[in-house]
Parts: C-alpha cells; sequence; structure tokens
C-alpha cells in the first residue's frame, strides 16, 4: 500500500538515479525497487495530478529494459509516453520528479530537450513505431548496430500509424524490436478486430497454461490418470489450432515473442535477453496490468488513467468538484436532450469516450454511439460516409487529436459539404499536458477550408445553442470549447439557433473596442468591467463565429472605434485576428489601430490553464494591460 514519501526509506530507489546502477542490481532489489518506484509515483501523481495507471502498469517493463539493453546508445521510443514515469525516475530525474507537469518542471511526456534518454518527442497515439523504423533504417546506414525498441499499448496498436509502420517494418527487415504493452485497455476498455486477435492469444495462452497444469494432475491418479491424459491428448490436438500465438505478426514479417508475463522480472530479463540476440523484426508480446499495485486504480483503469489530484491512501480527489458543470457535461447533455429529438443524430468517439463526454449518449443510445479506437482519421471519413446515407454524425475530438485526420476533413468532408459536426472538446490552452496536448492550431488549420463553418461559445448556455445551430445547418461545422468548467451561465431551457456569421455587441463603449471569441469573451468583459472604473469605455464584442466573420459589424467597429483589441486562445497565425485583418485589409480599411492578442509563433510548454493565460496576455489582466497601452 502507499506510504508518504516523507517516511518511505526507498532503500533501494536512493542508491539508483541511472540505468547502469540497476543493472549491478539482483532481482529480489529489482523487485524491491519496483515497488519503491510505485510509492514514489502514487505518491508524486496524488500531489500532482498525471497519468497513473499507465505508469503503475509498466514499472516492471521499463526496468527489465533498461537492465537488458544498452540505453542511452540502445533507444527506448515510447508511444504516447503517458506511461514513462518509471522511465524519468531512473534516468537521472528522480529529484526532479516532484516538479512533474509543473510550470519550469519536468514534462509528462519524453523529451529529447529533457535527457538524453528520451529518444523520441511523444505524446500523440501510434507514432512509436514509425519512429523507431526511421531510427532502425537510420543506423543501417550509419552501420550502427545500437538496438531499437518501440514500446506500445494494445490501443495505441489500433491506429492507422502503427499499422502503416508494421506493414512498413516487417517487411523492410531491419532489426527493431516492438513491445506490445497488452493491459487490454485503450483509456476504456480496447476496442477492435485488433484488440480481439491480442485477446485470442491471451485467452489461448491462459488455455495452453491451464491444460499443462490439468495434465500434470490427471496423471498422478493411479490406474485411470494416464489413460484419461491420452484421450485428452487427441482433443488437445485439435486445439492446437484455436490460436498460434502471434500468427498474424508472423506472417507480416515479425519474429513474434510470447505472451510474456509483464510483471516477473527475471522472466521479462531472461527473454529480453534471448530478444535482444535476434535479427530482423521482432514483436515481443508482453502482458502487463493497467493501475498494478494500486488497488483504487487496479480496480478503475480508467479513472486512474490520468488524474487530479488525490488522496492517495483512500484514492479520492482532493479539489471539491466545481460547482459549474464543464463544457464536456454540458456538450454531452445536450447532445442527448437533441438526439431525443433527431433520429439522424449519431455521435463516434476515437477511443475518448468518456473525455469528450459521451457517456450519456452511449447510455441512452448505445446503438448510435460509435468508438473506433484511436483511429481520428478513420472517424472523420467514417461519418462522412454516415452523412451521405442521411445520418447527421457528431465527431466529439480533441482539437489536438483532430489534426491527425487533417486530409480527410477536407476531402471527404468538407469538399462533398457534408453535414459532419467536429465538436471540438480541450480547443485552447489544456495545461500540464503541455505542447504535445494543447488545442492552439485549430481555427487555423480549419480557417482556410471551404465550406466549413467555425463557432466558438462564450459560455456553456452559448454552447448548447451553438451545437443546435450545427445541427439544423446542414453544413460542415466546428464548434470548439475550452477545458474545463463552464462559466456558471445560467442554461436557457429552450435551446435555439444562432443566425450563422452574426456576432453580438456584449457592452457597449466609446474609447476603445474588444472584439473577443470562445474562452476569451468573459475575460475580455470582465477587463472592461474593471477599466470602467478608471473611466475608461471598452465595447465588448462577442464575435460567436470565426467562419464566417461578422463582417458587417466588424467593419462598423472599425470604423466607429479606429483601437481594436481582439483576443482569442489560438495561434496568431492564421486565427480570427488574421481573418479580421484579411477583411478589413480586402475592404481597405487601414486608419484603425489592431492589437491582436493571442499565441505567438511558439510551442507552449505545461504549466496550468491559468499561469498560461497570464503568460500570453490573455487573462484578464493581459487585456487590462493591452487595453492601456493602447490608449497611452
Ligand atoms: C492520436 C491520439 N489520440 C488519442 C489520444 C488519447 N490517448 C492517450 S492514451 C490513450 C490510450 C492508449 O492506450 P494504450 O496504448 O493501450 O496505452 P495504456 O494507457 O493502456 O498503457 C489515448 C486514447 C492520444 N494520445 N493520441
Amino acid at each position: 500500500m502507499v506510504k508518504h514519501q516523507e517516511t518511505v526509506a526507498y532503500s533501494v530507489l536512493k542508491k539508483v538515479s541511472f540505468p547502469e546502477d540497476i543493472r549491478k542490481l539482483s532481482i529480489a532489489e529489482l523487485n524491491t525497487l519496483s515497488q519503491e518506484i510505485r510509492d514514489l509515483i502514487i505518491d508524486t501523481v496524488a500531489s500532482r495530478g498525471g497519468h497513473l495507471a499507465s505508469s503503475l502498469g509498466a514499472v516492471e517493463l521499463t526496468l527489465a529494459l533498461h537492465f537488458v539493453f544498452n540505453t542511452p546508445q540502445d533507444k527506448i521510443i515510447w508511444d504516447v509516453g503517458h506511461q514513462s514515469y518509471a522511465h524519468k525516475i531512473i534516468t537521472g530525474r528522480k529529484e526532479q520528479f516532484s516538479s512533474l507537469r509543473k510550470q519550469g518542471g519536468i514534462s509528462g511526456f519524453p523529451r529529447r530537450e529533457e535527457s538524453i534518454y528520451d529518444a523520441f518527442n511523444v505524446g500523440h497515439s501510434g507514432t512509436s513505431i514509425s519512429a523507431a523504423a526511421g531510427f532502425a533504417q537510420a543506423k543501417c546506414l550509419k552501420g550502427e548496430k545500437d538496438k531499437i525498441i518501440a514500446v506500445i499499448g494494445d490501443g495505441s496498436m489500433t491506429t492507422g500509424m502503427a499499422f502503416e509502420a508494421l506493414n512498413w517494418a516487417g517487411d523492410s527487415k531491419k532489426d527493431m524490436i516492438i513491445v506490445c504493452n497488452d493491459n487490454e485497455m485503450s483509456i476504456s476498455p480496447n476496442v477492435g478486430a485488433l484488440s480481439s486477435y491480442l485477446n485470442r492469444i491471451m485467452t489461448g495462452h491462459r488455455v495452453t497454461k491451464l491444460k499443462a497444469d490439468v495434465k500434470g494432475f490427471l496423471k498422478n491418479i493411479p490406474g485411470i490418470g494416464e489413460h484419461i491424459v491420452k484421450f485428452s491428448q487427441q482433443i488437445e490436438e485439435s486445439l492446437k489450432t484455436f490460436v498460434v500465438p502471434g500468427g498474424l505478426f508472423e506472417e507480416l514479417g515479425f519474429t513474434y515473442v510470447g505472451p510474456l508475463e509483464g510483471h516477473r522480472l527475471d522472466y521479462l530479463i531472461k527473454n529480453f535477453e534471448n530478444v535482444r540476440d535476434l535479427e530482423g523484426p521482432v514483436l515481443v508480446h508482453v502482458i502487463t496490468k493497467k493501475g498494478k499495485g494500486y488497488k483504487f486504480a487496479e480496480e478503475k483503469p480508467l479513472s486512474y488513467h490520468g488524474i487530479a489530484p488525490f488522496d492517495a491512501e483512500t484514492g479520492q480527489a482532493l479539489a471539491a468538484a466545481s460547482v459549474f458543470p464543464s463544457y464536456t457535461e454540458i456538450f454531452g447533455k445536450t447532445l442527448v436532450e437533441l438526439a431525443q429529438e433527431d433520429q439522424r443524430l449519431v455521435a463516434i468517439t476515437a477511443a475518448m469516450c468518456e473525455g469528450t463526454g459521451l457517456e450519456q449518449f452511449q447510455k441512452a443510445f448505445p446503438q448510435r454511439l460509435y468508438d473506433v479506437g484511436i483511429a481520428e482519421q478513420h472517424a472523420v471519413t467514417f461519418a462522412a460516409g454516415l452523412a451521405v446515407e442521411g445520418f447527421l454524425p457528431v465527431v466529439a475530438i480533441y482539437s489536438t487529436f483532430l489534426q491527425r485526420a487533417y486530409d480527410q476533413i477536407i476531402h471527404d468532408v468538407c469538399l462533398q459539404n457534408l453535414p459532419v459536426i467536429f465538436a471540438i472538446d480541450r480547443a485552447g490552452i489544456v495545461g500540464e499536458d503541455g505542447a504535445t496536448h494543447q488545442g492552439l492550431f485549430d481555427y487555423s488549420y480549419l480557417r482556410s477550408i471551404p465550406n466549413l463553418i467555425i463557432m466558438a461559445p462564450k459560455d456553456e448556455n452559448e454552447l448548447r445553442h451553438m451545437l443546435k445551430t450545427a445541427v439544423s445547418c446542414g453544413s460542415p461545422v466546428s464548434l470548439r470549447y475550452p477545458r474545463g468548467k463552464g462559466m456558471g451561465a445560467k442554461l436557457d431551457k429552450k435551446i435555439k439557433t444562432l443566425k450563422i456569421g452574426k456576432g453580438e455587441v456584449l457592452r457597449k463603449g466609446s474609447d476603445l473596442a474588444v472584439i473577443a471569441v470562445g474562452a476569451t469573451v468573459y475575460p475580455a468583459l470582465a477587463a472592461a468591467e474593471k477599466m470602467a472604473s478608471e473611466k475608461v469605455s471598452v465595447e465588448v464584442i462577442n464575435a460567436r463565429f470565426v467562419k464566417p466573420i461578422d463582417s458587417a459589424m466588424i467593419l462598423n467597429t472599425a470604423l466607429s472605434f479606429k483601437k481594436i483589441i481582439i483576443v482569442e486562445e489560438n495561434v496568431l497565425q492564421g486565427g480570427f485576428g488574421s481573418a479580421v485583418l484579411e477583411m478589413l485589409a480586402e475592404k481597405s480599411v487601414s486608419n484603425v489601430k489592431i492589437k491582436r492578442l493571442g499565441i505567438p509563433d511558439e510551442f507552449v510548454e505545461h504549466a496550468t490553464q491559468e499561469q498560461l493565460r497570464h503568460k500570453y496576455g490573455i487573462d484578464e489582466e493581459g487585456i487590462i494591460r493591452a487595453i492601456k497601452q493602447m490608449l497611452k
């Protein structure tokens, strides 16, 4: 069970800083080390929040890999990277581990900038085999013999990228080792045919083990035991075809090793030592338990996948649940309401049913909810197919993961002007997950696509109206909203449709206008309130639409104010502010001073959402600062 850091002796861990330290340890010491690493991970995540269950499940696997392979010369490439906490602890970052995901602290994901042991930057699923293939090809060109190891979960194995890379790797015959860390879970239980296949291998393995045990038992029954064994052997022959472990991978050109029990260090080490000497592509299938060693996480791996700070003793969340529902919750609830009225509505998730708030929809309409696995590209084109057949698909997805389906949005949805709704969650600054997960590009990458309507609500009430508008408009729509709780807005009983391309003036003013969109509208309003107390009159406009923008209203504002601030939670390049500038340039409006607030041309690192909004000057304080500067 969990012990608190102060009281833990960490008898072995205190001797370990780098992998060379663990290579000197006995199996018994390694087992103790596993426990101590788990304690450290649990205590740290309990206070910092983070990805718990996946990291707990990969502790022995991590130790075995670093024990057997000559890291950092040999390269371990983690897929997603949310399981890499043990790796971080034993690769020189034990002391900094308490700064996990803090501003200026270590990242929750492998980062090459952070450590020589982090071979490749990750955060999105399914990249490890492709990257490993690239490494393997490079080693071949350079005549180097270092080992390349990709560690990929069974969930991430369902990504299109993983299939593409397996296809290449199996054919290229380059030396590389793919470790499939199979815990039967993605974030939720894994889905799809490959998952069933892996499951059959495991079941087959269990059957083989069971048969051996039963045979041993029967043989010991005096007199009749031998006869029964002989008879059962005939049955056994037919059972052999039940499963050929790894047959699929063998067919693809891999040497299959497994399934291996993933929490037995002696066993893992022995097998990896054998695998190290194999040539060509090898797939090692390791069976682990998500959340291993922490009762609550083992019981509820989904809840403990990514988790906010909690009490390690009780497993209970530390922060009281917000009084306001989150945007995600309101989206899910509203979708159920709308789907009750409209049979055509169907929902699609790429392995993020809970994260995107679709659980209620799943309960209410199990036949109309499709979890396609970690397959964003497929999700989008699948939606396009449904739309052609007259359905109204809602693809509920995080902004950062939609990036993967860019061509599908253009080629399969927008080119055919199909009514697919992209309900884009976690848009804007997401916080502690850092650069790989910020949703800061969607206005820019979507704004250039014809036929697509782009909207963003100022609060959860407007989200409801926008969802209804999206469902009613018959076009492809991007509806983006931020991570976290809503603004506490009162929800209108009746959900209405909004006029496409029309913004609203929220506050009249005379000195300067702030045009805000999405999550920046309330801070703009608050800033205007504060300025009023300093006798500065600020007009605040809620743009609502990034495409089509409300040209008439913005033009009017430009002509009457001459000083405008535009605020958005998106990169400045190609974002909402760019759209306004383009429109004004088209209309030859030049005598207006415009300041754009948003994210500059850089990747945004991990920190809390508040810290980041502050850093980039898109919170109330930043907007006040900009107003004052402009009026100087
Ligand atoms: C492209 C992409 N889509 C979705 C996600 C969100 N996500 C993070 S981890 C995860 C599940 C990964 O499952 P698996 O690879 O089996 O790892 P496990 O957590 O079981 O160790 C998902 C869907 C992501 N990181 N990248």
